[in-house]
């Protein structure tokens, strides 16, 4: 099999699809985006993420063989690869979707809302309490889904998925979110479950060497946050 392009930094999103990649066993090159040098807007990634968001992929032997295909949004990654390799998706059935619920349930939920916790909390020169409150609660919401999700489950659906795989990254900075793991007892199991996986090490591993988690500077803030 030919080496998959994944075009990468060392964020929740990006540290989703190496998890994947490291579980499988996948030949893959990471290609570095530097998200706060700008690299997210090169004419060269917009032509394969035209959202100037990480992580993308091309995949140089997709389909038959000869067919290159590039994709972008991690989630849509995570099932391309899930149904490339026939793992940790089922193939049909109530188990399949089962699955892409949970996993769209993280990108349209769990991501997004920790993102914004993120950014009002930790970034934004303005503390605006209402909108800290608004993401810190709503944070702590979908942890109770999915600390009730997990009440007699060791993951996610019952079997190790995507599911898994795009949750773990977003609950790792719980701290930074303002949450506890002690009020999720489920979660907390399931994140020590997800932490001592050897992919998940490996997946990390990786992205110290890439990215030794400095602070986001000035001019990386500027990037990130004024774009319109
Ligand atoms: N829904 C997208 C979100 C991707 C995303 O927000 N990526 C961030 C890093 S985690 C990014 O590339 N940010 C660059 C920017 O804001 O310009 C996905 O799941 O792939």
């Amino acid at each position: 099999m030919s080496s998959l392009d994944l075009y990468y930094w060392t964020t929740p999103n990006g540290h989703k699809i190496t998890i994947f990649l490291e579980e499988a066993g996948l030949p893959y090159n990471l290609y570095p985006i530097d998200i706060n040098k700008g690299d997210q807007f090169t004419p060269e990634f917009l032509a394969i993420s035209p959202n100037n968001r990480i992580p993308a992929l091309v995949d140089p032997t997709a389909n038959d063989g000869d067919k290159s295909l590039s994709i972008f949004e991690s989630g849509a990654i995570l099932e391309y690869l899930a149904d490339k390799t026939g793992t940790f998706l089922p193939q049909s059935g109530a188990a399949r979707y089962d699955v892409l619920q949970w996993l769209y349930w993280q990108i349209g939920g769990l991501g997004p809302m920790a993102g914004q916790n993120h950014h009002f909390s930790q970034y934004a020169t303005e503390k605006i309490p209402y909108a800290i409150n608004r993401y810190v609660n709503e944070t702590s919401r979908l942890y109770g889904v999915l600390n009730k999700q997990l009440a007699d489950k060791s993951f996610v659906t019952g079997e190790y998925s995507i599911a898994d795989m795009a949750s773990y990254p977003w609950i790792r900075s719980y701290e930074k979110q303002g949450q506890n793991l002690n009020d999720f007892p489920n979660v907390k199991a399931w994140f020590e479950r997800m932490s001592a996986r050897p992919a998940v090490i490996q997946a990390y591993a990786k992205a110290d060497t890439m990215n030794s988690g400095s602070a986001v500077s000035e001019a990386g803030k500027l990037i990130l946050f004024g774009q319109k």
